[in-house]
This record gives structure tokens, C-alpha cells and sequence, in this order.
């Protein structure tokens, strides 16, 4: 197979809320929204990219100038034979993962389609439900957070996730404890800490946290060992690993004991089925990050999580968490026992509403193979 063309978008969606980590607040989702087609199916798949370089240094800008200037000249000239060749053929450009996932993405959801099979399928997963997990923003204080935890452990849940930052860690954690004592819960603090602060981490041992993630630097996984060393809650990487190897690294090197994969950040579906496959041959369990994406990129969230090292929820919950009007139809819903459930439709299985893609797409570019 040989792609004839790539399309990319770029699309705006309000967000219900604002959501603030120790790196900023987001109040509308923008990103760009990458087509790859051959013989006429056409795959798509959701950068996650953002406006700004404050999570990891990508932005919807870079990422744009990857896809158009060398990404998409290197795929057209690629003669396929299965999607997990395409990242490798991008290995000549260094970093840009979330640029490359993108493109890798769509070419894998087209095959999906081309095959009429669901994505799980062509990943090596299996159909049923997935366990659903929850992350929650910085608040404006410990009572509309605890409001918060509260409404979605009823909603059902199976853990939550909490951002920290300095001055709103131990407090808020120790009143959500003392009100869910035993809630599965976990802490994110988005590199907002140093090594120097190990001891002041180590209070939060006392609350039974699943797990603490990424409290170091973005690109650290050396200081990570080291604070590993002097807490018991096991540490959890999300921007220090971009890879399988960056996964086979810090486990080996006790930077963490538990790992966060999101496709994007790895660079696509076969960095991420490499990172999960690192993980399993060590024993450590993996799951599934989340980066607010619409029902996409949320759906290729929950195809991947069917593979059988993903023993943990992510943090892949309801469109309607996040978007008044999803992208896709049906939206993405959680039950009440906290499950959601795999399509078992071509690719990522649900329709993709293109009025509405439309709708919200503000600039668009068409490359067609030479
Ligand atoms: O660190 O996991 C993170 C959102 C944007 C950027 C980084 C992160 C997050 C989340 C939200 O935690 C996950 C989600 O609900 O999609
Ligand atoms: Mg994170």
C-alpha cells in the first residue's frame, strides 16, 4: 500500500471546564486532527499537541511544520505492508513525537478500516470493556475539590487521579483521604518538584497513593531513581518516557515502578505497544494517559488499553467530562460500575461527525503523494 494523500486540520473545541495542572490552565482544546488515505479509505487520528510547550516542548505549530516539511514527503514514499512500518521510516527525524504518532495513528486507523476490522484488532487487543479512571484539575480549594472527587467516585470512576503543585499538595491529599479513605487515588505533579524536595514528598507516604507521577523533571529519569529510593509510594513516569526504551531505562533503573503511556507522546501505536511490552517482561504494570483529547483520540485510547499489560484504569473517561459536542457519535460514556466499552466497528468504531468537524475547523492543508 502506498498513501496517497495526508490532510490536517486544525480544530477547536470549547472545553465544559478549565482544566489547571502545575503548568497552566486550558480552557479550549485545540489540536490538529491528521487524514492518511489509500485507495480511497481515508484513517484519522488526533495530535496531542497543544497551543503551548509547557507539558513537553511540541506545539500544534511544530507539529504542523513536521507533517508538511518531512513527515508526510517520508511516508508517501514508503511502500506498506503493515502500519508498524511507518514509524521507523520516520526515524531520521529526532523527537517530534507527537508530530509523528499523529501521522502513524491515522495510517494504522485507515488500515483498521481497510481491513474492516476494529483498531484493537490490528493492535493485538480483545473487544469487551475497559476499566475507567478519572483526572482532576487544580481547584480553587479543598472544598470544590473534594466536591469533585466526590462526584466522580459516584459517577463510578475505579481511581482518581489528583494534580499537585507546591503549596496544594499534603492539605488537599490528606483531606480527600480523610474523607475517602479507601479510595484508589493518585497524585500528578507534572515535574512541579526537585530532587530537593524528597523529603517533603515523603509525607505523602502516609496516605496509601497508588502511585506519585512524574514529580521531577520532564526529562529526568536519573533524580527520579533517586527519590524512588527514599519514598514507598511507587512513582509513575508520563513525560520522562517517549519511548520503549525510555520505559526499559527507567524500570530498570528504579525511576519508577509503574508507567504512563500516551501514544502521542511516544510517537505512535508501535512505540506505545513497545512500551507496554518493556513494561510486562518487567512486571510493572502500565496504563493509559490522557491529553483531554475528543472522542478520536479517545477512542484510540481505549483500543489500545485492551491489551493485557494495561492491569490499571487511565485516565481515558466520559466525552462529556470535558465537551459539551464530541466529535464522534456515540460519544465516549462510562458506566456506573466504571467501565467503558471497546467498539467493535472498523477502526476506531464510532462514527466521526463531520459537520461538526467541520464546523470547528478553522485551517486545513491537502498533500498529495508526488
Ligand atoms: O499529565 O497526564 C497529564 C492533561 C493534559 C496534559 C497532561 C496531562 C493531562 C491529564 C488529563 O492529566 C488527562 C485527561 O483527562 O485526558
Ligand atoms: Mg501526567
Amino acid at each position: 500500500m502506498k498513501i496517497d494523500q495526508v490532510e490536517v486540520r486544525r480544530v477547536t473545541l470549547p472545553l465544559r471546564f478549565p482544566f489547571e495542572t502545575s503548568v497552566g490552565r486550558t480552557r479550549t482544546k485545540q489540536f490538529l486532527l491528521v487524514s492518511a488515505s489509500a485507495d480511497g479509505v481515508s484513517g484519522h487520528a488526533e495530535c496531542v499537541a497543544d497551543v503551548d510547550p509547557f507539558y513537553l516542548p511540541e506545539t500544534n505549530e511544530t507539529a504542523f511544520h513536521l507533517l508538511r516539511d518531512f513527515l508526510a514527503p517520508m511516508a508517501f514514499a514508503l511502500e506498506i505492508a503493515h502500519p508498524r512500518e511507518v514509524l521507523p521510516a520516520f526515524s531520521r527525524v529526532r523527537g517530534h513525537e507527537m508530530a509523528k504518532a499523529a501521522l502513524e495513528m491515522a495510517v494504522y486507523e485507515m488500515w483498521a478500516r481497510r481491513e474492516s476490522v476494529p483498531l484493537w484488532r490490528v493492535l493485538g487487543g480483545r473487544g469487551g470493556e475497559i476499566q475507567a479512571g478519572v483526572s482532576v484539575g487544580l481547584q480553587d480549594d479543598d472544598a470544590a475539590l473534594l466536591d469533585r472527587v466526590e462526584a466522580e467516585a459516584a459517577a463510578g470512576y475505579r481511581r482518581v487521579k489528583v494534580k499537585i503543585k507546591p503549596g496544594r499538595d499534603v492539605g488537599p491529599v490528606a483531606a480527600i483521604r480523610a474523607r475517602f479513605p479507601r479510595l484508589p487515588l493518585m497524585v500528578d505533579a507534572n515535574s512541579a518538584y526537585r530532587l530537593a524536595d524528597a523529603d517533603h514528598l515523603a509525607e505523602l507516604d502516609r496516605f496509601s497513593l497508588t502511585m506519585i507521577e512524574q514529580p521531577l523533571g520532564w526529562d529526568d529519569v536519573v533524580d527520579h531513581a533517586s527519590l524512588q529510593r527514599r519514598l514507598t509510594t511507587p512513582l509513575c513516569l508520563d513525560e520522562s518516557i517517549r519511548s520503549g526504551d525510555d520505559a526499559r531505562r527507567a524500570l530498570d533503573l528504579g525511576a519508577c515502578r509503574v508507567v504512563n503511556v500516551k501514544v502521542g507522546r511516544v510517537g505512535g501505536f508501535a512505540s506505545a505497544l513497545a512500551v507496554h511490552d518493556a513494561c510486562v517482561a518487567r512486571g510493572a504494570p502500565v496504563w493509559c494517559g490522557g491529553m483531554l483529547e475528543s472522542g478520536i483520540g479517545r477512542l484510540a485510547n481505549v483500543h489500545l488499553q485492551t491489551l493485557p499489560g494495561f492491569t490499571l484504569p487511565g485516565d481515558t473517561s466520559a466525552s462529556a467530562r470535558y465537551f459539551e459536542e464530541d466529535l464522534v457519535d456515540p460519544p465516549v460514556v462510562v458506566s456506573p460500575e466504571g467501565t467503558i466499552s471497546v467498539p467493535d466497528g472498523p477502526g476506531i468504531g464510532h462514527a466521526i461527525l463531520w459537520p461538526r468537524v467541520e464546523r470547528a475547523t478553522d485551517f486545513r492543508q491537502t498533500w498529495r503523494r508526488p
